[in-house]
């Protein structure tokens, strides 16, 4: 399922590679579509599976916020 991932914390091109690869190789079942450095959001297609808690860590482990998911 698509889902929009709300990430706060993201100043530059850097970033968006950072989380770009976190998402993709440190949690399983998520693939990244686009991570928008102006929209400050990540949006990706994941399983059912991944939870909230999982993706928040994740998140916060490479410095940035998880503020909401659409
Ligand atoms: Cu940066």
């Amino acid at each position: 399922m698509k889902k929009k991932l709300l990430v706060d914390g993201m100043t530059c091109g850097h970033c968006v590679n950072h989380l770009k690869t976190a998402l993709t190789e440190d949690i399983e079942g998520v693939k990244v579509i686009e991570v928008s450095l102006e929209d400050k959001c990540a949006i990706v297609d994941m399983n059912e599976n991944v939870s909230k808690s999982a993706l928040k860590e994740v998140i916060e482990e490479v410095g940035y916020e998880l503020k909401g998911i659409e």
